[in-house]
C-alpha cells in the first residue's frame, strides 16, 4: 500500500470553524470530462432600468420612491423575513415541539446606482463605500438591545435565487445568534481560551507559511481556498489582524478590504468568463454586549459553480443526508484562482485563457 496522498485518495477534513467533517474525493474529479465549452458572457444591462426597483428614483413594491442616490443606498427590506415586534410567547409540548418568538430586522444595500454594474466592476473607491456601509449599519443595528447578532450578506445571480441584476446585498438582524455563527463563536472560544491567540490568527500564519491555498493578499488581507472548503470554489477573506468587526477596520484596512473584494470578484467572473454566482457574507462577532476578544472577523464567499458558466455542483443526496462532499480538491481550486488575471474578461478583447 503507498502512503497517503490527499491529493489522490478519499478522506475527510474537519472545519474548525464549525467543528464538522466533510468528505473530498479527489480521485473524482479524474473522471473525464466532455463539457461543453461555453462562449463568454457578453451580455449588457442598461445603466438605468426603469422598471428595477433599486434604480434611483424608481418606485418600489410598496409605493416608496427611492432618492436619487449616488453611491449606496440602505432601506428597510418592504418584504422582511424578520420583524421588530412580535408578540410574547412559546410553545413547549414535551421538550419536542419548541418554539418561540424571533424578532429583528431586514434591510437592503444597493451598492451602486448603476444598474449595469456588479462588486467586479466598480472600482475600488465605490467598494470602499459598501464597507463603510457595511460598518455603518453593523454599528447601528449591534448598538441596539432587542438585536445580538447581524448578519451582512449578498446572494448574486439567478441560481442563488437573488431576484434582481441590481448590485445589491441584505442585511438580516435579530434576536438570537443563529446556527453558524453560533457554533463558530463556541469554536473560537474554545481555541482562544487553548492558545491564546485568535484561532484565524494561526490558521493564517499557517496559509502563508503553506501558500498552496492562498489565492491572493494585499497588505492587511488575504483571500484563500479554506483547507476545508465544501463548494468547489469556496474562499474566505481574512484580516491578517484579528478584529472581531468591520467597524474596528482601520481607513486603509477598509480599503484593503476593498481591493481584496475587487480582485477576488474579478478573478471569479474570468473564472468561467460569466457574471459569477455566489452567496458571500460576513461573520462577525454577536452583538450580544459580550466582549468576544476569540472572533476573528471573516467573509465567506460559497459559489455553487463547478465546471462551466452552467454546470454546478450540486448538494445533495450523500451531502443533504450526511455531509458536505467535494471532488477538485481545494489545492486546485487556488491554483485555478491563483492562474486568472485580474482585469476583468469584459475588459480583454482577447479571451482569458482557461487551463484545466
Ligand atoms: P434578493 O434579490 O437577494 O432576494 O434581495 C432583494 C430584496 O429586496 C428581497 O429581500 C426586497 C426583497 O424582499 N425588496 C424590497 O424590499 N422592496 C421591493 O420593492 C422589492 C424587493
Ligand atoms: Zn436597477
Amino acid at each position: 500500500m503507498t502512503t497517503f496522498d490527499s491529493a489522490l485518495h478519499p478522506h475527510r477534513r474537519f472545519n474548525p470553524l464549525t467543528g464538522e467533517w466533510l468528505l473530498v474525493s479527489p480521485q473524482r474529479a479524474l473522471r473525464p470530462w466532455q463539457g461543453q465549452q461555453e462562449a463568454p458572457d457578453r451580455s449588457t444591462r442598461p445603466a438605468y432600468d426603469p422598471t428595477c426597483y433599486l434604480c434611483p428614483g424608481n418606485t418600489r413594491a410598496n409605493g416608496e420612491v427611492n432618492p436619487p442616490y449616488e453611491g449606496t443606498f440602505v432601506f428597510d427590506n418592504d418584504f422582511a423575513a424578520l420583524q421588530p415586534e412580535v408578540p410574547a410567547g412559546s410553545i413547549d409540548v414535551g421538550g419536542l415541539l419548541r418554539a418561540e418568538p424571533e424578532s429583528g430586522v431586514g434591510r437592503v444595500i444597493c451598492f451602486s446606482p448603476r444598474h449595469d454594474l456588479t462588486l467586479p466592476e466598480m472600482d475600488a473607491a465605490a467598494i470602499r463605500g459598501v464597507v463603510d456601509v457595511w460598518a455603518e449599519e453593523f454599528a447601528t443595528l449591534g448598538a441596539r438591545p432587542d438585536i445580538n447578532y447581524v448578519q451582512i450578506f449578498e446572494n448574486k445571480g439567478q441560481v442563488m435565487g437573488c431576484s434582481n441584476p441590481h448590485p445589491h446585498g441584505q442585511i438580516w438582524a435579530q434576536r438570537t445568534v443563529p446556527g453558524d455563527p453560533a457554533k463558530e463563536t463556541v469554536q473560537q472560544a474554545a481555541y482562544f481560551q487553548q492558545h491564546g491567540r485568535t484561532l484565524l490568527s494561526d490558521y493564517l500564519e499557517l496559509e502563508l507559511r503553506e501558500q498552496t491555498r492562498v489565492v491572493l493578499e494585499n497588505g492587511h488581507f488575504v483571500v484563500l481556498v479554506p483547507f476545508w472548503a465544501a463548494w468547489p470554489f469556496e474562499t474566505l477573506l481574512l484580516p491578517r489582524r484579528a478584529v472581531q468587526d468591520v467597524t474596528q477596520l482601520s481607513g486603509p484596512e477598509r480599503d484593503a478590504l476593498a481591493d481584496a473584494l475587487r480582485r477576488l470578484t474579478i478573478r471569479y467572473d474570468n473564472l468561467f468568463q460569466t457574471s459569477f454566482p455566489y452567496s458571500a457574507g460576513l461573520h462577525q462577532r454577536p452583538t450580544d454586549g459580550q466582549a468576544h476578544e476569540s472572533w476573528h472577523l471573516h467573509m465567506h464567499f460559497f459559489p455553487p459553480l463547478l465546471r462551466s458558466a452552467t454546470v454546478r455542483k450540486f448538494m445533495v443526496g450523500y451531502e443533504l443526508l450526511a455531509n458536505p462532499q467535494r471532488d477538485i480538491t481545494p489545492e486546485y481550486a487556488a491554483q485555478r484562482l491563483r492562474e486568472l488575471p485580474e482585469v476583468h474578461y469584459k475588459q480583454l478583447t482577447e479571451a482569458v485563457p482557461t487551463t484545466r
